[in-house]
Order: C-alpha cells, then sequence, then structure tokens
C-alpha cells in the first residue's frame, strides 16, 4: 500500500478502535471522542479536560444531531484540523 493508503487505513482504525468501545459500535459517543482525542491527537490538538469542552466539541461535530461522532463526522473533524496543520506548515 501506498502512504496514502496506509493513512487512510489508519483513520479507519483509529475510529473503530474507539468508536466500538461502547453503545453503538459505529459512533464515536462522548467519552470515546474525549479518549481518541485525549491519546491519538496530543500533539494537534489540547487535551480535553471539562465536560463543557467534550460538550463543545461534539456540538461542533455532530453534523446530523444524534449525539454522537459517525465515521462520515470524525472524517470532516480530521480534515478540519489537517489542513489547519497544513496552514501551519505551510505558511512563510
Ligand atoms: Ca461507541
Ligand atoms: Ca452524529
Amino acid at each position: 500500500m501506498s502512504e496514502l493508503e496506509k493513512a487512510m487505513m489508519a483513520l479507519i482504525e483509529v475510529f473503530h478502535q474507539y468508536s466500538r468501545k461502547e453503545g453503538d459500535k459505529r459512533k464515536l459517543k462522548k467519552s470515546e471522542l474525549k479518549e481518541l482525542i485525549n491519546n491519538e491527537l496530543t500533539h494537534f490538538l489540547e487535551e480535553i479536560k471539562e465536560q463543557e469542552a467534550v460538550d463543545k466539541v461534539m456540538e461542533t461535530l455532530d453534523s446530523d444531531g444524534d449525539g454522537e461522532c459517525d465515521f462520515q463526522e470524525f472524517m470532516a473533524f480530521i480534515a478540519m484540523i489537517t489542513a489547519a496543520c497544513h496552514e501551519f506548515f505551510t505558511q512563510e
């Protein structure tokens, strides 16, 4: 597999690693989302400590309003962070 394909597989894998822990196996609930951010995005995002911060992130990500983050919503989140990183690393 190419590096890009490996990265795509990694996204799928990490999502399911957290989404399958509790409740709906194909969706991240707040506690799963918090764990994923705090374990897997330590260099790109601030650690989530307050419940309020988790609520806020979920509110932002949950575009279909079911209170959980599905893979599509997760990908939108990753795209957002990746675009911000891209800005940061390519600015003059
Ligand atoms: Ca779940
Ligand atoms: Ca949702």
